[in-house]
């Protein structure tokens, strides 16, 4: 299982050197994991001789792919997401890049020879459990050289902000990170009441929890994600924070307060949209400069307050920008949906007396030609063209009568 993704892992490496190109394209996720996973990468590649240019993306978008295979003879490295698009990267790649997938997410065999797909889920392991972005990065970094092995704790930190542990500790890939991140000074862990384990980093004010530390990140990627967010948690994982990072975080924590307040207040007044089963609203392009992700954000912090029907479905729609940071503008014309449910109803559908949200947003994202990526049963979104919103939620209420909840 590890010994065929090492193997995997050396041949790529070999693979790299064999590159005239000197300049490696890394796509990174913007969350804590991606942000520890761009910055482990950026320094390895960066020691073996290669040029970084990173791109932060909040998704894969396909509009954006398409526009990163137009080019050829490149190296093109996704780390923290694609490793279940890799059919699709391998079909816009036909041999002509050589494309490195560094994700734990749920993974397909690429169908290219160029495109090495070196997610551990093809090879036993569970990135829900075993190993995170960040770990299977710094294994990979570990193959470059062993020397990178000194970037240990940020592997540990982007696992433990991923948040999978078993009986409320690291395991596997995960653990062997944070171990050696104690080893070298940087981690201490200590049990914790009630058990499992909690894990501190070493920074220039004591010993601070590693969650917090993630939580830092997270609101430079996705609240920042327009601005300097992501660039400043790059350079906070490499650098330590500082100062100037401190005071980002803090605008960026007010920016959010303000943004969710004025959309709470106007709810208020104005209230949800109604079907039958589902509440909605729209923020439109309000949360810019944050990142998309805050419509799922937002959602969860109105999930639990009174403005809610508790026995319906909350459904929040945000519009995806036309661009891509550091990447210039790319046309999307999408918007995003978050969808979630009040705790009440988290009961009635674990209970299996209403239909999760993955059994038919994803089915009507389908119907409609959107873009479904993470949906579970309490949680999920899609992306669907602008202008489709309302035919969204019809389609959702018609899926959900033909199961007989009509
Ligand atoms: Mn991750």
């Amino acid at each position: 299982m590890l010994d065929a993704l090492k193997d995997a892992m050396a041949s790529a490496a070999e693979e790299l050197e064999k590159m005239p190109e000197r300049v490696v394209q890394l796509f990174h996720h913007n969350d804590a994991d991606g942000l520890t996973s761009g910055a482990i990468l950026t320094r390895a590649f960066e020691r073996k001789g290669f040029e970084v240019r990173r791109f932060c993306l909040e998704k894969p978008y396909p509009a954006v792919l398409e526009k990163v295979y137009e080019q050829e003879g490149k190296i093109i490295v996704f780390a923290d997401f694609a490793g279940r698009i890799a059919p699709l990267l391998s079909e816009l790649n036909q041999g002509r890049n050589l494309t490195l997938i560094l994700d734990h997410h749920i993974a397909e065999p690429s169908t290219d020879a160029r495109v090495l797909n070196l997610d551990p889920d093809l090879f036993g392991l569970k990135g829900d459990r075993d190993i995170s972005g960040s770990a299977t990065g710094y294994l990979f970094a570990r193959t470059l050289d062993p020397a990178n092995r000194d970037l240990a704790h940020l592997a540990a930190i982007g696992a433990v902000a991923d948040g999978f542990f078993v009986d409320g500790a690291l395991v596997s890939e995960n653990r062997a990170a944070a171990l050696e991140a104690v080893e070298q000074g940087w981690f201490k862990i200590e049990p914790r009441e009630g058990g499992g384990e909690e894990y501190l980093l070493s920074g220039p004010r004591g010993w601070t929890p590693v969650l917090e530390f993630g939580d830092y990140l997270d609101i430079l990627g996705a609240v920042g994600y327009y601005g300097e967010g992501p660039e400043a948690g790059v350079r906070v994982c490499l650098e330590g924070v500082s100062e100037e990072s401190d005071q980002m975080v803090d605008e960026y924590r007010a920016t959010m307060r303000k943004a969710f307040d004025a959309e709470i207040a106007a709810l208020r007044t104005d209230g949800f949209r109604h079907t039958p089963h589902i509440q909605w609203f729209h923020v439109g392009d309000r949360f810019f400069p944050m990142g998309v992700k805050m419509i799922g954000v937002f959602c969860d912090a109105v999930k639990v307050m009174d403005i809610v029907d508790p026995e319906k479905y909350i459904a929040g729609y945000q519009v995806v920008p036309d661009e891509v940071p550091g990447f210039g503008p790319v046309p999307m014309h999408q918007v995003k949906i978050s969808m979630r449910v009040a705790p009440s109803m988290e009961e009635v559908i674990r209970s299996g007396r209403m239909p999760g949200l993955h059994t038919f947003l994803p089915e009507a994202t389908h119907r409609l030609g959107g873009f479904s990526d993470a949906c579970h049963s309490l949680t999920a979104a899609t992306t669907v063209e602008i202008g489709k919103e309302q035919q969204l939620i019809d389609e959702m209420e018609t899926i959900l009568g033909e199961y007989g909840h009509g």
